[in-house]
């Protein structure tokens, strides 16, 4: 497999203040998502090196470390390309009906995203995925960057709950972040993400 790389900001690193701000975005993106890239292809390279050896004695821990820094690396891009300065509002069109459809109203999704990101213990994400084996949306928390998903779920939107995402400027109060980062969302590309999603082809129950 290919060596990963870190993938450009689409976006001044100013240019979602005052939702998100810059020294933030600087280290989070410069550095945290930096480090799950590096941390993927290292668990690559030693995966590699187990192969070729034919030594898995530390099979468990280059394991365990593809699934962090893999799944750290996927939804970081994921999240930069969520936000947009021109974001915010409420979707439309084919995404903007399925919400309605699985969680009754607009409303009742963003107060369930909203909660259960809060709600994450420790460091997490809160995700909207759909779910192609099921054919439906579901919001999920997931703790740390690979935990408590369900196989088949496509991450659409995520929003990183973990302290480097936030703490700068909101400190504690994750819940404050969590609302603002509703001003930020920028629903074209979950549109985008949500009709290539269901075009893609998968076997249901
Ligand atoms: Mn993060």
């Amino acid at each position: 497999m290919e060596q990963q790389s870190l993938p450009p900001l689409p976006y001044a690193y100013d240019a979602l203040e005052p939702h998100y701000d810059e020294q933030t975005l600087h280290l989070h993106h410069d550095i945290h998502h930096a480090g799950y890239v590096k941390g993927f292809n290292t668990a690559i390279e030693k995966l590699n090196e187990a192969r070729k050896n034919n030594d898995y004695s530390l099979i468990k821990h280059w394991e365990r470390e593809l699934a962090f820094h893999g799944s750290g690396h996927i939804l970081h891009s994921i999240f930069w390309t969520n936000m947009s300065p021109q974001g915010g509002g409420e979707p439309q069109g084919e995404l903007g009906q399925a919400i309605q459809d699985e969680f009754g109203s607009y409303q009742n999704f963003k107060n369930q995203l909203v909660q259960a990101t809060v709600a994450v213990e420790g460091s997490g994400w809160g995700v909207l995925a759909y779910n192609h084996v099921l054919n439906k949306l579901m919001i999920l928390q997931c703790e740390k960057h690979q935990d408590l998903t369900v196989w088949g779920a496509e991450p659409l939107l995520v929003i990183d709950a973990w302290e480097h995402a936030y703490y700068l400027k909101y400190q504690n109060r994750r819940a404050d972040f969590v609302n603002a980062f509703f001003n930020i969302i920028n629903w074209d590309d979950v549109t985008q993400r949500y009709e290539k999603a269901r075009q893609s082809q998968s076997a249901t129950v």
